[in-house]
């Protein structure tokens, strides 16, 4: 606990969870009955568990509860009096081992803001329990060792609430007579409280079939409200597509007659695996050209796919508590990066995985709020969904695939399921069945499990007489609670080339730091070797290494690998900007000549060059200096992508007419035209705006697609251009009655890189489709605002103001919400003294309000570091 929280008097320190802590369940609950009255204002519920001693104690039952006060407990079907109420548990003393524990409890469903438990969404009713929503609810041991199997009941208006959705399968359904009708589910396969879920509505469904490779016939259905259906197609694609995969490359088979995928309007992040209902934040689902970019189709896919991995991964096979996490999603993670990559472009993929990481791990991993994949502790469990569980955790994996290849991964994973398949597993029993199953001890990889922080790779390599050597030194940085780290097992992928004709020199090794240096030989005998290091990504780390522009430009043109060919030409970018705002004048015809070479390949794969010409971020500029400077980035960015623009003015009108779209259609070469053309449109805008906005504009007008508008929109919307006005109008009433398209005119207004950004931002706060009720449309103006670098960091501190006025608004509402916007105010130690300040300034005055949540209390005292 941080100073800044004990002096904030007017909380109740809350208590910090510790990883070592962990006992196991005094009692279980193999099976409850759980029967629901449904209805919005006021829903009671009933709970049957029966409970079981497990183990010699005589601790009494302890039932996690939030918010909830019991109207009945019985004990094996007698009322008692001897329970209490301590800090929301409900605690009953038993005498026996096995009992049967009934509880009532009444909830509100329509004043659930924070849309954890059974809440209210666009005349839906539906539920989120992960990770204790459970508790809100029902009475129960709301932790993820406690498997049950579960019936569920329940009875709701017929007009309202037509379809009545939970887990499992359909057992019986009827009328009650009183215009109310009711339903009863049942999931045979035992689970933990966080993958319950009900959902009551009026909805309709796409409905399909799939049958397994065990010869089941699975109905399929993706409910949505009646209007909705024709937009579910490409996610009943990708769901078909992904229980394949899972049966050919993991050998894994679904287990329900019945799968059932519901999309909410109000949900808090992406999408919820729960066991035979996926419930689903409908910008997942809902994807038609005319609305969704080719992003939104690609996340649509990425997100199914990710919650029906979760079936094997996380349901089957689930955690034994919190710290946990990583178990389910780094792994799922990793499985859905590589059935996406198995659907579209490998390396574009990467392409994207990477950068994704550089953008939101990195920065965590190097900040205040930096923890291991497996945490040792933590204050509020929602505060650990994090890039670094996630995003971390799937390239920890990924690192041990690569190191045993996919076939003995597959038998270790074999094992890993047939071991634990209906169990609460740990991290370290993953990696044991690995090494298991597979015959490689990958028990060095419990360091990835347990020290945070990136590691940095200082790479060096010498030619002579004795051969091609290259020195390797990997350091790995202190972070909070961990000043001293030990060595990392480090695979790295490595080739060497000729700098004078791009002349392959041997094959690609997959070399394994795992020593704080190490030199090894590469090869015999080479002119001019040149490195193309950590191939494919192959390890979460930042490489250090001093290669020539000449070098890079050689790599750039013909290394094989893809994914390392985009890094040289990003590697040139960053030099030169660096230079560039060191006071230099650095000499840009490397990257001219990098540029326009790829320009001239674009035909051969148009979303690689697209990927290959984009300018390294703005914030990942910032992370590659120790002070950030946002302005000289903004400038030196600004400066390099003009002279590209206009040294290649030619090439890219010609680039971008050679891309010119057919008929809409998502085929690869279809989405990698539309993507360089977007790309391509920033760099005519700088060359010259007046002529770049026309073309923008007539891409707007013109667009059978929202890709196409999209970028054209957000291309006018960062300028001057008398175009701009007349797009952001267009846009919006166009599409006004379609939330998910206007969230997207929220963000290119929020993510603007024009000056009066933060005036445009607090106007947008006031408009009238602003709801900090809506979490999308929170994120959608918020959370882009705090990712634009340049206005954020506005030297007034407005920027800063701003998201501490709104952390303040939204956490009565809804305080995940609310906690996820405050990591931006902690990076204050990267900026000048002044910003610094002001951003430290935003974090005590939000741990000096009273009644903050302990989401925010935990992210702004640990962001203070106080
Ligand atoms: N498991 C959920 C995330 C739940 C987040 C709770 N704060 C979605 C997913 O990762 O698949
Ligand atoms: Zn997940």
């Amino acid at each position: 606990m941080t100073d800044a929280m004990n002096a904030n008097a007017n909380t109740h320190a809350p208590a910090v969870i510790q990883r070592h802590d962990y006992r196991a369940p005094d009692w279980l609950v193999p099976d409850i009955a759980l029967d629901f009255d449904l209805d919005s204002e006021e829903t009671t519920v009933i709970a049957r568990l029966h409970v079981r001693r497990n183990g010699a104690h005589d601790r009494p039952l302890v039932l996690d509860g939030d918010g909830l006060a019991p109207l009945v407990v019985q004990v094996d079907g007698q009322p008692i009096n001897d329970w209490q109420l301590v800090d929301q548990q409900l605690i009953v003393p038993l005498s026996g081992n096995d009992h049967v524990i009934t509880t009532e409890v009444a909830i509100q469903p329509d004043q659930n803001t924070q849309l954890m438990g059974l809440y209210a969404s666009g005349g839906l009713l539906c539920t989120q329990c992960e990770a204790e929503g459970f508790r809100r609810i029902t009475f129960f041991p709301d932790r993820p060792d406690v498997l049950s199997r579960y019936k569920v009941q329940m009875r709701a208006d017929k007009a309202a609430y037509p379809i009545l959705l939970a887990n499992g399968d359909p057992i019986a359904s009827g009328d009650s007579g009183d215009g109310r009708h009711w339903a009863e589910w049942h999931d045979p396969h035992p689970k933990p409280c966080y993958l319950f879920a009900l959902v009551a509505g009026d909805l309709a469904a796409n409905a399909d079939h799939f049958t397994t490779s065990e010869g089941r016939e699975v109905a399929l259905n993706i409910w949505v409200k009646p209007d909705d259906v024709p937009r579910t197609h490409h996610a009943m694609t990708a769901l078909k597509a992904s229980m394949k995969w899972d049966e050919t490359v993991y050998g894994r088979a679904y287990d329900l007659d019945v799968f059932n995928i519901v999309a909410v309007d109000d949900f808090n992040f992406g999408a919820m695996e729960n066991k035979g209902l996926n419930v689903f934040n409908a910008r997942y689902i809902l994807a038609d050209a005319e609305s969704a970019t080719d992003l939104d189709f690609d996340n649509v896919e990425g997100v199914v796919a990710h919650e029906y991995f979760h079936n094997w991964s996380g349901n089957r096979v689930t955690c034994r508590d919190w710290f946990q996490l990583s178990l389910k999603e780094g792994f799922t993670v990793f499985r859905d990066q590589c059935f996406s990559a198995d659907q579209g472009s490998p390396a574009v993929k990467r392409i994207d995985d990477v950068r994704n990481l550089r953008a939101a791990q990195f920065p965590e991993d190097g900040g205040p709020l930096a923890h291991p994949i497996r945490p040792d502790s933590y204050i509020e469990i929602s505060n650990f969904y994090t890039a670094t569980i996630y995003n971390k955790g799937a390239e920890v994996i990924r690192m041990m695939h690569s190191l045993l290849g996919p076939d003995r991964f597959r038998q270790g994973t074999d094992l890993y399921f047939a071991r634990h398949d209906g169990e609460a597993a740990t991290c370290d029993q993953f990696v044991a069945a690995l090494s298991d199953g597979s015959g490689v001890d990958l028990t060095a990889f419990h360091l990835w499990y347990e020290q945070a922080g990136t590691p940095k790779v200082v790479a060096r390599l010498e030619h002579g007489a004795d051969g091609v050597i290259l020195h390797l030194q990997q350091i790995v940085p202190p972070t909070p609670s961990q000043p001293n780290k030990l060595p990392m097992p480090i695979p790295l992928r490595v080739k060497l080339f000729e700098q004078a004709d791009g002349r392959a020199i041997g094959d690609e090794q997959l070399i394994l730091l795992d020593t704080a240096q190490q030199s090894l030989k590469l090869a015999d005998k080479a002119d001019a070797p040149i490195l193309s290091i950590n191939r494919h990504f192959s390890a979460p780390v930042i490489i250090d290494m001093d290669r020539s522009a000449a070098a890079l430009v050689t790599l750039a043109a013909h290394d094989d690998d893809p994914f390392s060919r985009y890094e040289a030409l990003q590697q040139l970018m960053v030099d030169i900007l660096l230079a560039d705002m060191r006071g230099e004048q650095p000499d840009i015809a490397p990257i001219i000549t990098a540029v326009q070479r790829t320009l001239e390949h674009a035909a051969a794969d148009h979303a690689f060059a697209a990927e290959a010409v984009l300018l390294p971020s703005e914030a990942f500029l910032g992370d590659q200096l120790v002070r950030v400077d946002p302005v000289a980035i903004r400038q030196a960015r600004d400066r390099l992508r003009t002279q590209l623009g206009q040294q290649l003015l030619p090439l890219w009108t010609k680039a971008y007419e050679d891309a010119a779209p057919g008929p809409f259609s998502l085929d690869r070469v279809a989405k990698g035209k539309r993507r360089l053309r977007n790309v391509i449109l920033g760099y005519l805008m700088a060359a010259d705006e007046a002529m770049g906005a026309k073309t923008a504009w007539a891409q707007f007008a013109q667009a059978d697609n929202m890709t196409a508008r999209q970028g054209a929109l957000t291309a006018l919307v960062n300028s001057n251009a008398e175009q701009r006005m007349a797009a952001l109008n267009d846009f919006y009433g166009r599409y006004r009655a379609d939330n998910l398209v206007i969230d997207k005119w929220f963000t290119a207004q929020a993510a603007s890189t024009r000056e009066d950004t933060i005036a445009q931002v607090r106007r947008l706060a006031t408009h009238a489709d602003f709801t900090l009720h809506n979490p999308n449309r929170a994120r959608a103006l918020i959370g882009a605002f705090a990712a634009n670098q340049y206005a954020f960091h506005d030297a007034s501190g407005d920027g800063y103001a701003f998201i501490g006025d709104m952390i303040l608004a939204t956490d009565p509402i809804n305080p995940q919400v609310a906690a996820r916007l405050v990591p931006p105010l902690g990076r204050w130690r990267r900026f000048d003294d002044a910003r610094a300040r002001l951003m430290k300034a935003q974090l005590e005055r939000i741990l000096a309000h009273p009644g903050m949540s302990k989401d925010v209390l935990e992210q702004a005292s640990k962001s203070l570091g106080a």
